[in-house]
């Protein structure tokens, strides 16, 4: 009896403490080196986080379904239009795809129309299909004025925004902790 009272008060104790280092690390977040590595298969750039928040920035809101239909958001996002970091390597073509994918294995592709922000399904808040507005799709660092956090798919998270805080997006695509932005020519 005495005994499993120990062994609780022990675990409880080795819980806190190991909330207590996650909860640091968290903090740390913004220091994780992070490289982006953009290529076409011919050219091939390698952009740290410093270069990233020195393109221009551009912000917007975001709000996205899971594929079990949870929302989250709506968040204001931060970070720079995927079409300037295409123009790094020399923009995509009509006819381009484009992979975006991360270390964990995750890999969803994008036509060069998405990419310039039209072709999403878009629902409204109540997840009843409407229209597309214009929208943008962005490699974002920022959500609600701070850095992502590696449990928001931080430093950098693919992110559907739009001009509204009214307008959902697929969850899906938004690939989070983006490492890698290839054009794949065709
Ligand atoms: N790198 C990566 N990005 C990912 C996924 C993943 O498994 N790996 N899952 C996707 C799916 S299916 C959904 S619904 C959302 C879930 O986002 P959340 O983990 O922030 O809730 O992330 C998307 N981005
Ligand atoms: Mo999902």
């Amino acid at each position: 009896m005495r005994y499993s009272l120990i062994i609780t008060i022990i675990i409880v104790l080795g819980a806190i403490f190991v909330s207590g280092c996650l909860d640091h690390q968290d903090e740390q977040e913004e220091e994780i080196p992070w490289n982006l590595t953009l290529t076409d298969g011919e050219s091939t750039i390698l952009l740290s986080m410093e270069d990233i928040r020195a393109l221009k920035p551009v912000t917007g809101h975001a709000y996205a379904v899971s594929t079990v239909g949870i929302r989250y958001g709506p968040y204001r996002v931060k970070g720079v239009d995927i079409l300037d970091l295409l123009d790094l390597i020399g923009g995509a073509g009509e006819n381009d795809l484009l992979y975006i994918s991360a270390p964990d294995g995750y890999l969803w592709v994008f036509d060069t129309e998405q990419a310039s922000g039209s072709g999403f399904l878009t629902f409204n808040t109540d997840l009843k299909e409407i229209p597309s507005p214009p929208l943008r799709v962005i490699i974002a660092y920022e959500q609600d004025g701070k850095p992502l956090t590696y449990n928001d798919g931080g430093p950098l998270r693919l992110i559907i925004t739009s001009d509204t805080s009214d307008v959902i997006t697929e969850g899906s695509s938004w690939v989070k902790w983006v490492d890698r932005i290839e054009i794949r020519r065709r």
